[in-house]
């Protein structure tokens, strides 16, 4: 048996767009935070027995398909690199997210990431999984790693050299903080890998910044993150969540993630910044209204305090808040 824990990550530069959608190849290189898995993650456990039949999945105690294209694509390479012959029978998974999957946070990311990892573990495979990984979901290969990790392109048809690569280790900028604001635990309405593919189709922005804009913004990230500069590092995360939702509105018909509250959320960090005379927190926001701000230690609470005070959590309804609803309904 094998087990394996992953975190979510955050995107800093967003991947959005394919350029070949069954071997799940980006349009552009991104980079991402990966949270730590006992914060926000998933832990896989693996089993292997050839005389049990077929391959069984459980998902926070669910079970689960296993037979959708992307497991059977990430079984099927792990299986070429192992050597087993008939892999696909006897396999049993078992995974565990220890965040709502409802929310929308990445949960295919850690989760793929988690699989490869188990079933790589399991068989023995050696080498980087990143590129199995990516055929489960493609941000998926950046959670192969911890810390701040990019996922290059890659110019190969075959894709063996679109791969997660470790910028910095965890250890790099233990200041850095993620704070997770959940404005909505519903469940998307366009899902990426459809979202990504309208905006492909039909939005030049999109093209224009996989082109010209994100080549830059990747070499200026991982300076950032190797200086620890948390100016550069905000400004360039906060304008590439604003492209990135940019394309979005440039696609047609057009896809909004973002709600009123993101917007809130967004003037609110600017106003913050504004009254600490320099860059102290950042936003960003990935296929849903939810935000995760940045902000070093020193400005954490101060953040923190300032978040529950501009938006305070709806509270839990009371006995009094029920009977009332039962009289309007009676
Ligand atoms: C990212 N997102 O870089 C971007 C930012 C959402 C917005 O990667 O089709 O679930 O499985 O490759 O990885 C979400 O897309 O899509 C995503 P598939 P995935 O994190």
């Amino acid at each position: 048996m094998a087990r394996e824990g992953r975190g979510s990550n955050i995107a800093v530069i967003k991947y959005w767009g394919k350029r070949d959608k069954k071997k799940i190849l980006p349009i552009n290189s991104s980079l991402s935070v990966t949270l730590s898995p006992f914060d926000m993650g998933t832990c896989t456990s693996a089993a292997y027995n050839p005389s049990w039949k077929g391959v069984k999945l459980w998902l926070n105690g669910k079970e689960e398909d296993a037979n959708t294209e992307r497991i059977q694509n990430c079984l099927r390479e792990i299986q070429a690199r192992s050597g087993e012959s008939d892999m696909k029978e006897g396999i049993r998974i078992v995974s565990t997210n220890n965040f709502p999957t409802a929310a929308g946070l990445a949960s295919s990311a850690s989760g793929y990431a988690c699989l490869v990892a188990a079933l790589g573990g399991l068989f023995k495979v050696e080498g980087d999984l990143s590129v199995i990984a990516r055929q489960g979901s493609g941000s998926a290969c950046r959670s192969m790693y911890g810390g701040f990790v990019k996922w290059e392109m890659g110019k190969e048809e075959d894709g063996s050299d679109s791969i997660a690569v470790q910028v910095a280790p965890e250890t790099h900028w233990p200041s850095l903080h993620a704070l997770i604001l959940v404005v909505s635990d519903e469940k998307k309405k366009v899902s990426s890998t459809g979202g990504m593919e309208e905006s492909v189709r039909t939005s030049k922005l999109l093209a224009h910044r996989a082109q010209a804009v994100v080549p830059d913004r990747m070499v200026r990230m991982e300076q950032a993150i190797k200086d620890k500069d948390f100016a550069a590092f905000g400004k360039l995360t906060m304008e590439d969540s604003n492209q990135f939702h940019a394309t979005c509105l440039d696609t047609w018909p057009p896809i909004f993630y973002l709600n009123d509250t993101s917007r809130a959320i967004i003037q609110f960090v600017h106003a913050f910044n504004e009254e600490m005379g320099q860059i102290c927190a950042a936003y960003t926001f990935d296929a849903g209204p939810n935000a995760v701000l940045f902000v070093e230690e020193a400005n954490l609470v101060k953040l923190a305090h300032r978040v529950s005070a501009a938006f305070p959590p709806s509270k839990d309804k009371t006995l009094e808040d029920h009977l009332a609803d039962d009289e309007l309904r009676n």
